[in-house]
């Protein structure tokens, strides 16, 4: 464990001595002396960098330099104060240790997560290109309305990739956010309360920004920003955008309408898992963040949590039956 720790801290001092050149070559003596370890020690944490997904091209004869990402540039005043991490277990788990001493709309952002965490306990893959985000809030409202700051969240970045680049995003019941029935960002908002106040609440965003898609297990499912784009975009322009609209969603009286326009679940079938496992038509959404199923018997039942997959419809179903007997004539 210590090991490790120290090998992150080496990484992240080369990372920063990279990043401070400006995409200018650093030489390997050079990182050797400044850490105290030989160029061939230095080598070994570059290729650990580079398994991190951080771009370093290496020449013998002019050492190491970084490519891309770029530096993220977030105006002041944004939040109530920001902080900026080269590479963290979990920007969730930070902002949870800060949360009681800091104030709301506390940010913090990382370049690279090494243990990102989804829902349940399940791994998030956070390789530097992303945006991984966390805000600490503290709403003045009973811990029943927490789900709202994932709403807001949700609308915020929704809106965002439409507003800035035309993507078609939709938001999947209950915390992802979708471009062409993929993945491209999940939410995870994480409470600490009382009965009757809440403590803090801490959404966490993690968006696919300039990433390969290809560094993304197919069964994913997921996309990212630069795949669907064909280009790189300005994280930073993105970060302050989705920190404006949940800003102005959080206050307005329309979250909840807005939430429910922008959702890909409703009217399909869909089957949800977690406390239980069901199957049926996504008929609504409700104001509390609920999902209101018809299930195959008739019977309506509220689902307030779980993982949901959208299946095909039968007549989606048959369609594609035919252009596959079609595709076949054609072959
Ligand atoms: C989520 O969980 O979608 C919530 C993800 C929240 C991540 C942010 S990043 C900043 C903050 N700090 C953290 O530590 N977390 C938050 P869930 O619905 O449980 O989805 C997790 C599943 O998505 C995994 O089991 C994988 O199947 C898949 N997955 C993992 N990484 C992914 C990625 N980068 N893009 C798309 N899918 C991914």
């Amino acid at each position: 464990m210590k090991e490790r720790r120290r090998a992150e801290e080496i990484s992240g001092s080369i990372i920063r001595r990279l990043r401070a050149a400006s995409g200018d070559w650093v030489s390997g003596r050079e990182l050797g002396d400044a850490l105290g370890m030989s160029r061939a020690a230095v080598w070994k944490h570059i290729m650990h960098l580079r398994a991190m997904g951080y771009r370093i091209e290496a020449s013998t004869r002019l050492g190491y330099r970084l490519l891309g990402p770029e530096p993220l540039q977030i105006p002041e005043g944004i939040c109530s104060r920001l902080i900026m991490l080269e590479s963290i277990g979990s920007t969730n788990e930070f902002a949870r240790q800060i949360a009681s001493e800091s104030q709301s709309w506390t940010v913090v952002i990382a370049e690279v997560q090494t243990a990102g965490r989804g829902r349940l306990g399940r791994e998030w893959f956070s390789p530097p290109g992303g945006i991984w985000m966390s805000i600490i809030l503290k709403p003045r409202v009973p811990p029943s309305e927490a789900f709202r700051c994932t709403m807001a969240a949700s609308v915020a970045v929704c809106r965002s990739l439409r507003d800035l680049y035309a993507l078609d995003a939709r938001i999947k019941w209950p915390n992802d956010v979708l471009v062409n029935g993929r993945k491209i960002c999940g939410i995870l908002t994480e409470i600490s309360a009382e009965l009757d106040v809440i403590n803090y609440v801490i959404t966490g965003i993690g968006i696919n920004a300039n990433m390969s898609a290809s560094a993304l297990p197919e069964e994913w499912n997921a996309t990212t920003i630069s795949a669907e784009l064909k280009r790189e975009i300005s994280r930073g322009e993105l970060i302050t955008r989705v920190l404006e609209e949940m800003r102005a969603l959080l206050e307005s009286g329309e979250l909840y309408q807005e939430w429910a326009k922008l959702s890909d679940t409703i009217n399909r079938r869909v089957r949800v898992q977690g406390f239980g496992d069901v199957t049926g038509l996504a008929e609504s959404l409700e104001p509390d963040g609920a999902l209101i199923l018809r299930r195959d018997d008739g019977e309506r039942v509220r689902i307030l949590a779980g993982d949901c997959i959208h299946l095909r419809s039968a007549e989606q179903r048959r369609l594609d039956q035919r252009s596959n007997i079609c595709t076949g004539l054609r072959g």
